[in-house]
């Protein structure tokens, strides 16, 4: 498997996250994607390379001009309002509910970081959009791979992005990944295009961005969001709308859900794939599903990313796979690597 990595992840890491009330350390942490790569130089799983960039204009393909614009100030912004903010990352407080007017942007900082994000667990630090803008040169990177030809590849980064819509950050997300190497390989010709998200929370983000659309169906399971974050979204009756009606798929579990429970729901959605007649698939990769994930509720054991990454390969299409959550920080290694390995 070829492996794009992000040089430049480390340059976002957060501080706290707002966990009930208080301020507790970060999950989405440098160290996941490190112990990642470490255990794919170990076992020798392909080539790993840094990817080349990207044009602006490819992010334009999914995020909107006013909220890469506000990505890429934000720091600046943040400090500008005091010089002492440059000791602690910048997170929202306040947010436009229903009966809110999101079409105009405050000129109020703290309004402003509100007016593009859903929660207050995504801190945004000095380096974070240095280190997203990388993650979609990965992303892109991966998804150029296989219109070359390659029959997969696998973009290595964080910050992850399947939370992150056309123009809001949260759930540790900030530029949808996956999404950019979907528009991706539709802008290079393939008209049908599936994501599976395999992610122990549901990709709102994805699925919001291509909620009306006919050309690229979204397949995702997930903790049943009556009880999982992020709880708004990824209930079962989401098929989509307009023209997108009948391409969007949401299989929510209950907490505790084992691996012959959720392989049941991956072949439904991969039935769904099939019938769908995508081209190429991308896969949001998150193994937070593990049994041992400090924030999620499934009960998948290591051995199970061996199916898993076997059965992707069996699907047979060219496939883009993009890394999300997985916050058992040095188990994530392992349980990428066995996708991985399981895949090729
Ligand atoms: C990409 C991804 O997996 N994002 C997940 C974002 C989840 N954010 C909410 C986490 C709630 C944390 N609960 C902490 C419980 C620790 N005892
Ligand atoms: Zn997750």
């Amino acid at each position: 498997m070829h492996t794009f990595y992000n040089p430049d992840h480390a340059a976002h890491s957060g501080k706290l996250e707002m966990f009930r009330g208080r301020m507790v350390p970060c999950h989405e942490v440098p160290a996941r994607q490190d112990h990642v790569l470490a255990q794919l130089r170990a076992q020798n799983l392909g080539p790993l390379q840094t990817p080349p960039h990207f044009e602006e204009a490819q992010l334009l393909r999914v995020h909107s001009p006013r909220y890469l614009q506000f990505l890429q100030s934000a720091w600046a912004q943040w400090v500008a309002l005091d010089p002492a903010n440059a000791e602690r990352d910048a997170i929202p407080s306040v947010w436009p509910t229903r009966s809110f007017r999101s079409d105009i942007e405050p000129d109020n900082f703290a309004a402003r970081m509100g007016l593009y994000s859903f929660d207050a667990g995504t801190p945004l630090t000095a380096g974070t959009w240095q280190a997203a803008r990388s993650g979609a040169n990965c992303a892109l990177a991966a998804a150029q791979h296989i219109v070359q030809g390659g029959r997969a590849a696998f973009a290595l980064s964080r910050p992850p992005g399947h939370h992150a819509g056309a123009d809001f950050f949260g759930g540790y997300c900030f530029l949808n990944n996956a999404a950019l190497a979907a528009q991706f390989l539709r802008d290079k010709g393939w008209e049908r295009v599936a994501i599976v998200d395999v992610d122990y929370h549901h990709g709102n983000g994805t699925q919001a961005i291509f909620y009306d659309r006919a050309d690229v169906f979204f397949a995702s399971i997930h903790g049943d969001p009556r009880t999982e974050y992020p709880f708004y979204l990824g209930h079962a009756d989401e098929r989509g709308q307009g023209a997108g009606a009948g391409c969007n798929l949401n299989l929510p579990l209950p907490r505790g859900s084992d691996y012959a429970r959720w392989s049941e729901a991956l072949e439904v959605a991969l039935k769904a794939v099939a019938d769908f007649g995508a081209q190429a698939v991308v896969v949001s990769l998150g193994v937070d599903t593990f049994a041992g994930d400090p924030i999620s509720g499934f009960s998948l054991q290591s051995d199970d990313y061996l199916r898993l990454g076997e059965r992707l390969n069996a699907i047979g299409l060219p496939t883009v796979l993009v890394f999300e959550g997985g916050y058992a920080v040095e188990a994530v290694g392992h349980n990428v690597a066995h996708v991985l390995r399981a895949f090729a």
